[in-house]
């Protein structure tokens, strides 16, 4: 395949409008930030979707409680998700919100191709929903809460619905659902879950409400508007709608359907892994090519939780912190797929330790003496020898490695390996001591410092999908043009730093993070 017809559509959840952003949120959206900025450097066409999800019981009484109308409600919160993504230098190539018409368009479409294939029919529903999750659950999937109340798995209150509801015949793709994992073995990700997913379809399956009549906030049902659609039919619809559907025919779908990948935290693995691939089949759609459901964070041990008071809020850590220290420190902090703890002290560490000490003072100390003993140009070359080559070279396999990793969502390895170049940097400085050749060996000064800054170049670029302002900083004070910080070209012969060319006085990349007093 040629490198112009590699395309990656990538997504993110869409995020209930119900409440402001925080770190959970940020996290998702950012691992699909950081695997859409690597593979578009890679070559990739790549459509990177994010968005909110507007509609359902659970939006529209957060709605109530705010004495708001729905819709403005929803501008107004949606509008906090796309601030987000400002806030974050997410790069992603389309918003979509579930109130849209051009994502009812898509919703009533799929809806009237589950139902002309058979696989939609009307009943009654009496059971357990919970609005907290927009979940419906059986009654040995509860347990005992206070107050005589039912609980659900999440920990999140149920109460009894009854009322008239058109239903998909879920029960009936058991044995599909488990051919299409079977065949393909890398459909859900990280191994625990596609174990998780598996037995609970081995289980069995029941048929799923897919409409609701006793309030109005969603998707109205094709030819019965007493119904709208359950809020994660009209939900899951998302992906589809952003790459054209129902323009089945158009290049945008074309191009981009089926998604590549879907990016969910653990606890909504179940609707994208089961029920989503489901609906597509039913409609004869193809399902999406991969779920990657990573962990849950924490806040100093304690569970993230608007209740409990200790919501993360990204806007304030991004200020605290810095941007890229907090991009960096999500990523590098906790292995992929793994829950992690998110502590003030864990962030310091890793950005003190990382951040200010291993890179940016690698990078500092080198720009620094080339500042000041090579008039502020890139030294010679001339003088390298086979090690300074090998030196700049492992950098070649770091780029094979780290595309690897990110293929697999293993940013956390992706980063080490980053590492350990800036720390072998760090050790070739120490070393060589170019500050003693100075005097005794000009040229190989001029070598050693070469083999360093041309390092760091590489090091800037295969940083950018991870800490975009920084690493573009760095290439800045190295001059390396806009036009040659993708992969292909950074990594050619031809974009070699240059003997000679000025470079500007060095500027720290990473301060050093200090306490100060409150
Ligand atoms: O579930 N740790 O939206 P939502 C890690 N609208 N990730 C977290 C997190 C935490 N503590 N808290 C939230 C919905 N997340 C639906 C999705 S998609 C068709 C519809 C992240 O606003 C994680 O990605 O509740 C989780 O899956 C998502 O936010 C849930 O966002």
């Amino acid at each position: 395949m040629s490198s112009a017809t590699r395309t990656y559509y990538v997504t993110t959840p869409i995020y209930y409008v119900n409440d402001s952003p925080h770190i959970g949120h940020a996290y998702t959206s950012l691992a699909c930030d950081v695997l859409a900025r690597f593979l578009r450097l890679d070559g990739y066409k790549v459509h990177f979707l994010t968005g909110t999800d507007e509609h359902g019981q659970k939006v529209e009484k957060a709605a109530a409680a705010a004495g708001r109308d729905p819709k403005l409600f929803t501008d107004e919160v949606s509008q906090r998700f796309r601030d987000l993504a400002v806030l974050m230098d997410y790069s992603n190539d389309d918003f979509i919100r579930t109130t849209e018409p051009r994502h009812i368009t898509s919703c009533q479409h799929l809806w009237n191709a589950i139902k002309a294939n058979g696989h939609i029919y009307l009943g009654k529903y009496a059971g357990w929903y919970s609005v907290r999750d927009e979940a419906f659950y059986a009654e040995d999937e509860l347990r005992p809460g206070p107050n005589n109340q039912k609980i659900a798995p999440s920990g999140a209150p149920v109460e009894w619905v009854e009322e008239p509801s058109y239903f998909f015949d879920l029960s009936k793709w058991q044995d599909r659902l488990l051919k299409f994992y079977d065949e393909n073995p890398d459909f859900i990700a990280p191994e625990s879950r596609r174990n998780e997913v598996v037995s609970f379809v081995k289980n069995g399956l029941q048929d799923l409400s897919v409409s609701r009549t006793s309030f109005k906030w969603g998707v109205p049902v094709p030819n019965d508007p007493a119904h709208i659609m359950y809020v994660w039919l009209d939900a899951l619809t998302n992906y589809i709608t952003a790459a054209g559907y129902p323009e089945t025919d158009s290049p945008m779908y074309r191009t981009f359907w089926p998604a590549a990948l879907h990016m969910v935290g653990k606890d909504i693995v179940r609707f994208h892994a089961v029920y989503w691939p489901a609906f597509l089949m039913a409609a004869g759609v193809a399902p999406p090519r991969r779920v990657f459901a990573h962990g849950w964070w924490t806040n100093e041990g304690q569970k993230i939780s608007k209740s409990l008071g200790n919501v993360i809020d990204p806007i304030q850590l991004v200020e605290k912190y810095g941007l890229d220290q907090v991009r960096y420190f999500l990523l590098r902090e906790v292995p992929f797929g793994n829950d992690g703890d998110f502590s003030h002290t864990a962030m310091v560490r890793r950005s003190n330790a990382d951040l200010a000490n291993d890179y940016g003072n690698l990078v500092q100390r080198v720009l620094s003496m080339i500042n000041r003993n090579c008039a502020a140009k890139v030294p010679a070359n001339g003088a390298l020898n086979d090690k300074d080559r090998a030196f700049i070279g492992q950098t070649d396999v770091v780029l094979r490695d780290m595309r690897t990793h990110v293929q697999r969502q293993e940013f956390h390895l992706a980063l080490d390996r980053h590492a350990e170049v800036v720390a072998a940097a760090n050790r070739y400085v120490d070393e060589q001591a170019p500050w003693t050749l100075k005097k005794t060996d000009p040229a190989r000064m001029e070598a050693v410092l070469y083999t360093l800054a041309e390092t760091i170049r590489r090091l800037a670029v295969l940083s950018q999908p991870f800490m975009p302002r920084a690493s573009a900083r760095i290439l800045d004070q190295l001059t390396v043009p806009a036009s040659t910080r993708d992969f292909a070209i950074a990594f050619g012969p031809a974009a070699a730093l240059s003997p000679g060319t000025e470079l500007p006085a060095p500027n720290p990349i990473f301060p050093r993070y200090v306490e100060t007093a409150a």
